[in-house]
């Protein structure tokens, strides 16, 4: 059985050498980025069984990225590398607050290779949750055909579906943004979003005010990732508020979302209270800013774990 299941398109992320902006940068490092499979490595580390649906090129960076996924104990056997489709990439500009812009080469993107009819319905069966974000489907028609048939195999197998609305407005406009993800909701189980994605979505982000617009689609949790606010969540007619974990320090936000979704499905599948729960995906959050790279700062259990005081760190 495993756990967790997403569907996406990753890319070389292509990290710069300095910060600033990035036509004065002359080198960068090569990194690995896609937001759902950041997810798939975040759930891995934590020691959760992940697996991740996607399409790479048959090149050298598409067979580096299928290698470093099954390295972090990803399940890669719906992931094909495919002629004639370069693995994606993107170039990241990082500014001396550790903001970020992203700048994407994946229009020919190796998952365009793909259709719903690639999914299996057995590969679903095995499957506990599947995470969905509104990345793969901004990309094409064709990847939210994908979605709407990987939710659909999720239901018919009692799934539960995980959605980070991830709103990127480089792959699409706000209005397409909020029909698309609004049309999801009445299968979503959880809802992972960021406050402007809320208010794209809904124009609104008060916590109760969303919970009240998604009082219809009955999910099981509405959580709120608030930044360097912390995070709220709404379960069974109760908001829990967690609190902040200031990072040790704040060099690139980009990542921290993923990590958050994966701490949040790590606590869901553990049966954990919604307050232990916010603590622990915020405090990935938190670790995650503290490092450069899209999924470096991604931590296993036992750094979470020294992180909130539960186990001894002995240095040497
Ligand atoms: O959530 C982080 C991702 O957004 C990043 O790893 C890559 O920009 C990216 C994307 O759109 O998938």
């Amino acid at each position: 059985m495993r756990d967790i299941i997403t569907i996406g398109d990753a890319m070389i992320a292509f990290t710069p050498s300095k910060t600033g902006p990035m036509k004065f940068v002359d080198s960068f490092k090569r990194n690995i980025g896609g937001a759902e499979l950041n997810v798939a490595i975040g759930c891995a580390r934590l020691g959760l069984n992940a697996g991740w649906i996607s399409r790479l090129g048959n090149d050298e960076f598409g067979k580096y990225i299928r290698n470093f996924a099954r390295g972090e104990g990803i399940d890669v056997s719906e992931v094909e590398l495919v002629d004639g489709y370069p693995t994606s990439l993107n170039f990241k500009e990082i500014m001396e607050d550790g903001s970020v812009r992203t700048f994407y080469y994946r229009d020919r993107s190796p998952t365009l290779t793909m259709s719903p009819v690639d999914l299996r319905g057995d590969y679903f069966k095995q499957a506990k949750i599947l995470h969905v974000t509104g990345v793969f489907p901004a990309i094409t028609e064709q990847n939210l055909a994908i979605i709407r048939a990987a939710i659909k195999l999720a239901k018919e197998n009692n799934v539960k579906i995980v959605l980070d609305p991830n709103i990127r407005l480089k792959l699409w406009g706000k209005e397409k943004a909020r029909d698309v993800l609004i049309s999801f909701l009445p299968d979503v189980d959880i809802l992972l979003a960021g406050e402007e994605e809320l208010e794209i979505m809904f124009n609104e982000s008060d916590p109760h005010e969303v919970v009240e617009i998604c009082h219809p689609y009955d999910m099981e949790y509405i959580v709120i990732k608030q930044g360097e606010n912390g995070s709220i969540g709404y379960h069974n007619g109760e908001f829990v508020k967690a609190n902040p974990i200031p990072p040790a320090k704040v060099v690139d936000t980009v990542g921290a979302g993923d990590g958050f979704d994966s701490g949040f499905i790590y606590g869901y599948l553990n049966g954990w209270s919604l307050d232990k729960t916010l603590h622990f995906a915020n405090t990935i959050g938190s670790m995650v800013v503290s490092v450069v790279g899209d999924n470096e700062g991604l931590p296993y259990l036992e750094d979470v774990q020294m992180h909130l005081g539960e186990l001894e760190r002995i240095e040497r």
